[in-house]
């Protein structure tokens, strides 16, 4: 049970204890009246996308897949990294209601928050415009779920993120320098000079130019303590000190320039999002670390609803009965929606041929399929993404 830090354990999870206490209610109620092993189909849909964005990028299938794996029945998810809209069938559970009903709140927890996180993420690296973006975002979630929602972030497509537990999912950590270290020496150059000094030669020297004076005088201070050593300064900057970032860009890179540091790259960080980042890749700036944005964005609003039962379609208001197939046209990322066992349609934008876009991933309890890795992941996101960027969909209307 919940240790001191009140957190619960895989075991806890896949034994169905983080629950809504009334799915309890409900399977005494179906089993009083011998309902409880009836045969439904389930389907999860996001019944929105947070902030009105027109899509967003599927994350925790892995993890509902080890949640529900050994239970008897089929499920058919669309794969992590998947980009999705709003009311589009994710996956589809099929069994004894009794073998996942209850667990409805878990599977819905993997989804709507690593689909929050993935779809944050992957909103601020296509606005970087190919430039790096970096999740330093842990130290704003509980730390029980941080390597979960690292691994969300990748999968939205970051290119690394900031914490050393990374290295389980083949990452390597990123970071540059904390304020800390440049106040506890009481003078820039001296903790730039102890970092360079002190650390392996794979640690790129990223000074932090902003703690005592401006970014511009710190930036070419930095640039003569450390020459050709220095391979990028880091503005993060206070909000009572903003004015307008992308001028202090545009000024740090003229004062680098001028003085030959034209490779020093510029690297900004602290309350950004995906807008700001747009502007500042624009202004100039190299690379992005960005936290709260992509760690605390909010839960992409997954829907799990019975559509059949006993074989026949049911569902509630709002929601189309009968088990559905999803077929998606990757050259236009787009997808189609009919009922199971129809033909396949035409791609309604090109008329092509479409493919399923769900894969049976559990049968009869057994895992049939095999997780890509996370890097893999995270470039199919991009594909999705960067095609939808050629077609003139990112940033479309919501
Ligand atoms: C923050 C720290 C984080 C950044 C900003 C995340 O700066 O560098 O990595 O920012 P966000 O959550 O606002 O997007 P500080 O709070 O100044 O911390 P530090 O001095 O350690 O850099």
């Amino acid at each position: 049970m919940p240790d001191r830090f009140n957190v619960v354990g895989e075991e806890e999870i896949r034994r169905g204890m983080v629950v809504d206490v009334y799915f309890l209610r409900t399977m005494e109620v179906l089993r009083a009246r011998g309902l409880a092993d009836s045969r439904v189909v389930m389907e999860v849909a996001a019944r929105s996308i947070p902030n009105g964005w027109p899509w967003g990028v599927l994350a925790g299938v892995e993890e509902v897949v080890r949640l529900l794996e050994g239970r008897e029945l089929d499920l058919y998810s669309l794969p992590d990294g998947s980009v999705i809209r709003k009311d589009l069938p994710v996956m589809r559970i099929e069994g004894s209601y009794s073998e996942f009903g209850a667990l409805e709140t878990s599977i819905l927890g993997f989804l709507c928050s690593m689909s929050g996180v993935a779809t944050a993420a992957a909103r601020v690296k296509m606005a970087a415009g190919g430039k790096p973006v970096v999740n330093f975002g842990i130290r704003r979630n509980h730390p029980a779920i941080s390597l979960a929602i690292e691994k969300a972030s990748l999968i939205g497509g970051v290119d690394g993120s900031s914490g050393i537990l990374l290295e389980e999912i083949g990452f390597k950590p990123i970071g540059t320098m904390p304020h800390s270290l440049i106040v506890i020496f009481g003078d820039q150059r001296e903790a730039w000079r102890a970092f360079d000094e002190v650390l392996p030669e794979e640690v790129p020297r990223i000074a932090l130019v902003d703690t005592f004076s401006d970014e511009k005088s710190e930036s070419v201070m930095a640039l003569e303590a450390l020459g050709s050593r220095l391979y990028g300064v880091r503005l993060d900057t206070p909000r009572s000190r903003r004015g307008s970032m992308e001028e202090i860009v545009r000024e740090v890179r003229w004062e680098l320039d001028l003085r030959g540091g034209k490779d020093v790259k510029i690297f900004v960080s602290g309350g950004l999002d995906d807008e700001q980042v747009r502007r500042l890749a624009e202004a100039g700036a190299d690379a992005f670390g960005v936290g709260t944005f992509i760690c605390g964005a909010r839960p992409v609003d997954f829907g799990a609803d019975v559509v059949e039962v006993g074989g026949e379609p049911r569902a509630k208001r709002g929601i189309r009965s009968g088990a559905k197939d999803v077929y998606v046209c990757d050259a236009d990322v787009e997808y189609a929606v009919v009922p199971a066992g129809s033909r396949p349609p035409e791609c309604p934008k090109c008329g092509g041929r479409m493919r399923p876009a769900m894969i049976k991933m559990i049968e009869g309890g057994k895992v049939i399929y095999e997780q890509p890795e996370v890097s893999d992941i995270r470039s199919f996101t991009l594909a999705q993404l960067r095609r939808m960027e050629e077609l003139g969909l990112l940033w479309g209307p919501g």
